[in-house]
């Protein structure tokens, strides 16, 4: 393909046709065709298995196929009738297979037997499940303190394992719990729970159905919720108004057809009209709604004067809330000056969207990446809150907050106790219900533990999921500080750089998918994982093992467990031979489980219950906080200013259509027209030229830091693309390495992922390799 081939710009509308050939290319590429079309059938039903796509819930009364082109491709990347076998070992050498795009290698398909590293033949061998255990807890046992490792989890583990992985680590004497949460969610975590006593969304489905306006801000849904352009196109027709807050002109967000509806397809959608899309400057949004809550403030005084109807919702304010004056000082301290220039948007723009904000009845506020991943994403959560009281839209119906999560059951793996700061009460009932000292300090996120690995403070990295070499930042660093380590394991479905990033010691434990039979010692086993709108419900696998040597993730962490601590403080075989023996235990020590296994029975699942959405607040004061954060004076690090080198552009890291995370379906991204090529960095054509390069050259991507350490990555092709001036946008995981470890989020310590300061700088030799497949 030249150049022109790859950029072609798309105007179909989103899940349309193009969204039904990639299905079907899904589906034919798999190798498993015509099993997967039967799986499909099965995905989100009461008797199938939940999507391992995203964490996007459904109606529960809604008994319709629920699946869409992206749950497609999840289920058949993990239902693929390839190997990664010992003779596939035999013949590529970690050196080699490191060669390897991040693409090819989990291309090759699923991993079928547990592998130990030989470092003396740079080879994967074949090990015994009980050999690989019995290096584990040598490993393990064998450290000076518990807290020399680290286990990391991704959030697509269910329920059970990543309870019985918490009692695992936590008998064993540690709360190091890195997780991907902490790259993702981890702002909205703790912004809601200051201000509103609960870190979740307030929002079920429902309520989308009854908004008469919903915000999007920061997220793509057409590719990464696909199943959310459903209630959003709903909203539309039924004249409610969609807003969204949006650098890029998201293909998903501009146009909302139905997913699965043909007839539409076959129109090929019609334009909405009462949607708006606003397009701020990265980092801005903050700005933004602090821009439209001294339009409200305005307003309200306006109203007082004149005798109007009230813009505030007075009666809430007054029994609900607490902090209000000090809120409204600090929105009057704000300068409209400050507020546009950091906003990126005109103040007639941030105007229409205060109209349109205090015109609706109901609004729901949702957002995902473009809002977490910034340096201030917990004040900027805070100001989505602090706007959202001001109305009383929170707690009742059509109304609310609603962080859209990633990962499937990541919000479920937090709800069991994966978490590196464990509250008291977690602590106490662990301890209550099990002969154990829970470790009371706190323990590492995933900043903390590459930094631990880096300074060889840590020994030992276990994964449950995910590919943490890839999935973090800073990658050279991150990887050198893996390769420190005396012991790296991973939990895995499918080969990818996590597993070729070695210890002097590393095993390869290959487990059961979402979407295979699980068998126990009494019988066929489902799990459990909780969705977006804290739904708690079961999944059933249909595929028969690709492998008969894998396990389950809960076997698989019962096997270390045993190795590692015998039978403290549980009979470890006898509680995974049924995962009804976990869930008993879940439901004796964390809230909301109480009568887990029979509530399981209701289809649909059950709701966990939110006192935030039932207006009972588990704050300090007792009441829903108002938060009086400043603006940032500016947005770009100190570090970066204190070099005394301004930035070209300000880069934010994204996903394309056609991966799941670091997981590469594919090296298209239909909707912003971009065909079979990652290297790509999206740029305003005025900057290109202003900074004296040409659409369609090759550059290398430099980033800014204190440190003084270079940070880049070569042979990125400019694309001119319909981008606010200053922004530049490219793929993940690919420009991870442009990501400073130490350029994190106020409190969260997530990576700035959506934020980094770049140069442009000529190409010096070309980029990664990108093989393709055959
Ligand atoms: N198919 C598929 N589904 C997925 C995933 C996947 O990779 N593929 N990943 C899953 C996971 S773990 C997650 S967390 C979610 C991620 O879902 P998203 O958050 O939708 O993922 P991103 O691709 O990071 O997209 C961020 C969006 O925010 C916008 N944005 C970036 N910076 C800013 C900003 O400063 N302000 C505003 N207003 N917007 C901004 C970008 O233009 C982009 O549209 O999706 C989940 N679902
Ligand atoms: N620059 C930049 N970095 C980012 C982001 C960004 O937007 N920009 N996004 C961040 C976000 S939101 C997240 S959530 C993280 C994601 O970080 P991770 O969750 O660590 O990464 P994934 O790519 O989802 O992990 C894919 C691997 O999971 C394994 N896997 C798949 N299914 C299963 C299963 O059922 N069980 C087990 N045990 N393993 C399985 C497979 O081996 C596969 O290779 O990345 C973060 N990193
Ligand atoms: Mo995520």
């Amino acid at each position: 393909m030249n150049e022109e081939e790859h950029i072609k710009s798309y105007n179909g509308p989103a899940a349309g046709w193009g969204a039904l050939k990639s299905v079907t290319k899904a589906w034919l590429g798999s190798e498993n065709a015509v099993k997967n079309i039967r799986m499909m059938l099965k995905t989100n039903q009461d008797s199938g298995f939940d999507c391992p796509g995203c964490a996007w819930g459904e109606s529960p009364e809604n008994g319709m196929v629920k699946f869409c082109e992206n749950g497609a491709k999840a289920v058949n990347w993990e239902a693929t009738g390839r190997s990664v076998d010992p003779d596939f070992f035999a013949r590529y050498s970690v050196s080699a297979l490191l060669e390897q795009s991040d693409y090819w290698l989990e291309y090759q398909g699923r991993l079928t037997h547990p592998m130990r590293y030989d470092a003396s033949t740079d080879h994967y061998v074949e090990i015994s499940w009980d050999e690989a255990f019995a290096l584990v807890a040598r490993h393990l046992n064998a450290l000076e303190s518990p807290d020399q490792a680290e286990f990391y989890t991704s959030g697509r583990a269910s329920n059970e394992a990543a309870y019985l992985y918490q009692l695992f680590v936590r008998s064993f004497g540690t709360n190091n719990f890195p997780d991907c949460s902490n790259m993702c969610h981890e702002a909205s975590g703790l912004g809601m729970g200051d201000t509103l006593g609960v870190g979740k969304g307030t929002v079920v489905f429902h309520d989308l159905e009854e908004a008469d306006a919903i915000f999007v801000i920061g997220q793509n849904p057409g590719t990464n919720h696909p199943r959310m352009l459903e209630p959003l196109r709903e909203a539309v027709e039924r004249g409610a108004q969609v807003v969204c807050f949006n650098p890029l002109k998201e293909r998903g967000l501009e146009r909302f057809q139905h997913p699965q509806h043909p007839f539409e397809m076959l129109s090929n959608g019609s334009e909405p009209t009462n949607t708006a899309y606003f397009r701020p400057a990265l980092g801005g949004d903050m700005a933004v709604l602090r821009g439209m809550a001294k339009f409200l403030l305005q307003w309200e005084r306006e109203a007082q004067a004149n005798g109007m109807p009230a813009v505030f919702d007075h009666a809430f304010l007054k029994a609900h809330t607490h902090g209000l004056e000090a809120y409204l000082a600090e929105v009057d301290a704000t300068s409209w000056e400050h507020i546009v220039e950091q906003s990126g948007l005109s103040l007639a723009e941030i105007e229409l969207a205060a109209r349109m904000y205090r015109k609706a009845e109901r609004v729901i506020m949702c957002w995902a990446m473009g809002v977490t991943q910034h340096r201030h994403s917990v004040p900027t959560v805070q100001e989505i809150v602090n706007l959202q009281l001001l109305r009383g839209n929170v707690g009742r119906p059509g109304a609310g907050l609603s962080p859209v999560r990633g990962h499937s059951n990541v919000q479920g793996d937090r709800t069991m106790g994966i978490d590196e700061k464990p509250p008291t009460w977690l602590l106490d009932n662990l301890e209550k219900r099990f002969a154990i000292d829970a470790p009371r300090g706190h323990g590492h996120n995933a900043v903390l533990a590459i930094q631990a690995m880096e300074e060889k403070r840590a020994k030992v990295f276990i994964a449950l999921g995910g590919n943490f070499a890839q999935a973090t930042p800073d990658t050279p660093r991150t990887h050198a500080a893996l390769r420190n380590c005396d012991l790296t394991v991973h939990i895995s479905t499918k080969l990818n750089r996590s597993h070729l990033v070695t210890g002097r010691d590393a095993l390869i434990l290959p487990c059961l998918g979402r979407t295979e039979i699980d068998i126990q010692a009494e019988g066929p086993q489902g799990i459990t994982v909780e969705d977006t709108f804290s739904m708690v419900h079961i999944s059933h696998g249909q595929l028969k093992p690709r492998s008969p040597l894998l396990r389950s993730e809960p076997a698989i962490i019962a096997g270390l467990a045993k190795a590692t601590l015998g039978d403290r403080p549980i009979d470890w075989e006898w509680t995974v031979a049924d995962y009804g023996r976990i869930r008993d235990l879940i439901a004796d020590t964390i809230p909301g489980f109480t009568d887990f296994n029979a509530r399981l029975n209701h289809p649909g699942g059950f709701h966990l219950g939110n006192a935030a959405a039932e207006r009972e607040w588990n704050t300090a004061s007792g009441k829903a906080q108002f938060s009086a954060s400043e603006l940032p004076a500016q947005l770009v690090n100190e570090a970066v200013l204190a070099r005394g080198d301004k930035p070209d552009l300000i880069l934010q890291t994204l996903r394309s259509h056609d991966q799941y995370n670091t997981t590469l379906y594919g090296l298209d991204d239909r909707y912003r027209g971009v065909f079979g090529l990652r290297e790509v960095v999206f740029a305003n054509e005025a900057d290109i030229r202003r900074l004296g390069f040409e659409p369609g050259e090759k550059v290398d991507l430099v980033s800014l830091w204190e440190d003084g350490l270079e940070r880049r990555v070569n042979g990125f092709t400019l694309v001119a693309y319909d981008i606010p001036e200053g922004q530049a946008a490219a793929y993940y995981p690919e420009t991870n390495p442009l990501v400073p470890l130490e350029s994190y989020g106020d409190r969260t310590f997530t990576p700035t992922s959506k934020f980094v300061a770049i140069k442009l700088a000529k190409a010096q030799a070309d980029g990664l390799i990108h093989t393709v497949a055959g």
